[in-house]
């Protein structure tokens, strides 16, 4: 199992934080998503390593962006 974290910008609210939520899980390998809101944390955990490239194209699939850590 692996965990990765990003930052999420232009989540404002609850809708915003299934949207990414439903986006994230659909990604090949992703076993569970947590997003905050009020930081903007979204945790990934998948069953191995996972792409960054597709979370960051699920997020802006979504209509937000990933910031830069
Ligand atoms: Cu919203």
């Amino acid at each position: 199992m692996s965990v990765s974290t990003y930052t999420v910008t232009g989540m404002t609210c609850g809708h915003c934080v299934g949207t990414v939520t439903s986006e994230i899980g659909k990604v090949a390998g992703v076993t569970g998503v947590e997003v905050e809101l009020a930081t903007g944390k979204v945790t990934v955990t998948s069953d191995g390593p996972l792409d960054e490239a597709l979370v960051r194209d699920a997020v802006e699939e979504a209509g937000y962006e990933v910031a830069a850590n």
